[in-house]
């Protein structure tokens, strides 16, 4: 049987293990990724693991999240990464540089090599055919610390692509469309890997956006294959070098498919508040719309950037409409500055912000109250953009740029108007914005700790009968956003865990952190696909310093249940997911014995107050268990040395 590209890789970087689906291996990693808002807590986690040099092939540190500098705090905070990048030999991007993905695939993805990064988007470097995987802070502080990453084996699922997209529709209504058919849980357990003629059609930049968004499936990550497009893009980033041909085995067997052709797609658009929420633009029809924001590492390459400065060269941007673009990277920037579209779409009457991530996570440029907003990001969670009751579609680049016009959601294909496909340009290595490792001894690097950085929640190893109350009963597909929200007035908090847990939960239950200050140890209860969305570990540290133990859910999302448990906190899954019905609000949940219990494959929780045994699984790997039992990673890791 012929092996499929993304178990080719892993097979090339197996240490431990097998590779088969539901196995736990371990596997070498080339190289990490961090940006700043997860960034402090990985680089405390590190320093806490009293690592000299990095241990990967490459690791860099990008600044793209916290870059409003409304206080000392953010630039507390990038002071901070910078001193620990200089100690440990870490490349570290300055703000304004750009955001980590977008970077990354400019600058240093490779073809075949494994990438493990502390955002859920990272695997945009599937675009170049790597292994690109998001994980918590925790999990990329390790990979740092020893070149290595445990996982699941995902199965592999193929989607298959034929034809070629017509004008008007690109990379992002292929996702859309994923994503409409498979949902946001449909990776779930997955590596996405893309097949077929139509790959072909496709640059390395429009297969990034697919990637990157595979997130929003769930997926474990998305790959393509490397062939010409990979090396033409390689050879314009001036790196062609880094290539070499990759693809899976013609008779290559997969655990599922879905075929795509291309020429049928029409442009398309995730309706709020979910990225599977899908439906084409023509459908949705001609609402009026209050704000277009194109960037986010989904939708801000240069030939995106080149095809809304074509169709907004000598128009006018509607004037009920605000439309502000967030360029990828300085290096895009630069040139559309040097080639004049820069100026095309600052004529238009476009407000061109910082090359950052920005808006994508409600830093500055929130909608006002009720507005439309259409966005070319990849997630459109109910207030993530800052303003609750925005409603936010999710479009591709032209969809956007035709709307910003138009004043109205547009399908660009009903216009006449004619579009080119973008040349790729050639670029150099802008180290302007790069501070390197200098190869010296730098161990003696003094760590620049700012006031507003306070030391991560550490668990305790759980003992006897674990007695908790239920200080949440929450819905299906709760995500990290929910649990954890972020926005310009949280996110200059991520490196004070103490501060950000008073607002945990705050959007859906502002009672929630009152609540668990009020009782020794709480519980939470959650629905399917619980904690999806980022990788943020803040999801998992919040509800830690506020006293949870465990988590029972109908399911979890990937990256979030490895948070909990790098945290200690047990997530539990109910065998029977009528139960989720029977518990309330201020129940008394207890899980006796809990060590003898977390070796046995059902874990009984009884509810005290109805006198009721609800059946729960941990699915638990050995070493998650060991993790568990120790009271989470770190403590585990310590124990081991
Ligand atoms: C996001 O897009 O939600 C973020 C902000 O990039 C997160 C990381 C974070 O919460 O810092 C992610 O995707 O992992
Ligand atoms: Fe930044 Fe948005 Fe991408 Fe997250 S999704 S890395 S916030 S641009």
């Amino acid at each position: 049987m012929g092996k499929t590209l993304a178990y080719k890789i892993l097979e090339d970087h197996l240490l431990e293990g097998e590779l088969y689906p539901g196995e736990e291996i371990t596997i070498k990693m080339d190289q990490t990724l961090t940006q700043d808002s997860t960034g402090t807590m990985v680089y405390l986690q590190l320093e806490a693991m009293d690592v000299e040099q990095v241990k990967t092939e490459l690791s860099v540190a990008y600044i793209d999240h916290n870059t409003l500098q409304t206080g000392f705090e953010n630039a507390d905070d990038h002071a901070f990464i910078k001193s620990v990048a200089k100690r440990h030999g870490v490349h570290y991007s300055k703000p304004g540089n750009g955001i980590c993905h977008q970077l990354h695939l400019e600058s240093y993805g490779k073809p075949g090599k494994t990438l493990l990064g502390s955002d859920s988007h990272t695997p945009t470097g599937g675009g170049l055919g790597m292994i690109a995987i998001g994980a918590g802070g925790l999990d990329v502080a390790v990979a740092m610390a020893k070149g290595t990453y445990s996982l699941t084996v995902p199965e592999v699922f193929e989607v298959e692509l034929k034809g070629e997209l017509r004008p008007w529709v690109s990379a992002k209504d292929v996702i859309l469309k994923v994503l409409q058919e498979l949902s946001v849980k449909g990776g779930v357990g997955r590596i996405i890997e893309y097949t077929g003629e139509g790959v072909k059609s496709l640059s390395v930049t429009d297969r990034a956006t697919i990637t990157n968004m595979g997130a929003e499936l769930g997926a474990t990550t998305s790959i393509f294959p490397s062939d010409e497009n990979t090396k033409a893009y390689l050879a314009h980033e001036g790196r062609e070098e880094d290539w070499i041909p990759l693809a899976a085995d013609e008779d290559a067997e997969y655990d599922g498919k879905l075929t795509i052709d291309l020429s049928e797609l029409v442009p398309m658009a995730a309706k709020p508040h979910s990225p599977d929420n899908v439906d084409t633009v023509a459908d949705i029809g001609p609402i009026k719309v209050d704000q277009v924001a194109i960037g986010s590492c989904t939708n801000s390459s240069y030939t995106d950037l080149m095809k809304v400065a074509e169709i907004l060269k000598g128009k006018k941007v509607h004037p009920d409409v605000s439309l502000v673009i967030s360029p990828g990277s300085s290096k895009i920037t630069e040139k559309m500055a040097q080639n004049g579209a820069l100026a095309d779409i600052i004529a238009s009457g476009a407000r061109i912000i910082e090359n950052a991530c920005g808006p994508c996570i409600g830093m500055g440029q929130s909608p006002k109250s009720g507005a439309v907003s259409l966005r070319t990001f990849n997630r459109n969670f109910k207030g993530r953009s800052g303003t609750n009751d925005a409603q936010v579609y999710l479009v591709s680049p032209e969809t956007a740029a035709i709307s910003a016009i138009e004043g109205v959601l547009t399908d660009g294909m009903t216009t006449g108007i004619e579009i080119s496909q973008p040349e790729m340009a050639d670029f150099h290595q802008n180290e302007n914005f790069m501070i390197h490792p200098d190869g010296c001894n730098t161990t003696n690097t003094n760590v620049e700790m700012g006031p507003n950085i306070k030391p991560f929640p550490r668990n305790v190893a759980p003992l006897g009968n674990l007695h908790t109350t239920v200080t949440l009963h929450a819905g299906d597909n709760i995500t990290t956003d929910d649990i954890m929200p972020s926005d310009s007035r949280l996110l200059p908090y991520r490196s004070n865990v103490p501060h950000l847990s008073n607002y945990c939960f705050e959007k859906i239950d502002p009672e929630f952190s009152k609540r668990c200050q009020e009782v020794q140890w709480c519980t939470i209860i959650g629905g399917e696909n619980y904690g999806q969305g980022s990788s943020r570990e803040h999801a998992a540290l919040a509800p830690l310093y506020l006293g949870v133990r465990f988590v029972i859910a109908k399911s979890f999302a990937r990256i979030h249940r490895s948070n909990l448990i790098n945290s200690g906190i047990i997530p539990l899954v109910f065998c029977d997911p009528a139960d989720y019905e029977d518990i309330e609000l201020g129940d008394p949940l207890v899980i006796e014995d809990v060590v003898d219990q977390l070796e046995e494959d059902t874990i009984i929780v009884t509810n005290l107050n109805k006198a009721h045994e609800y059946k729960c699984a941990g699915n638990f790997q050995e070493k998650e268990k060991l993790m568990l039992l120790a009271g989470g990673k770190i403590n585990y890791i310590k124990s081991h040395e």
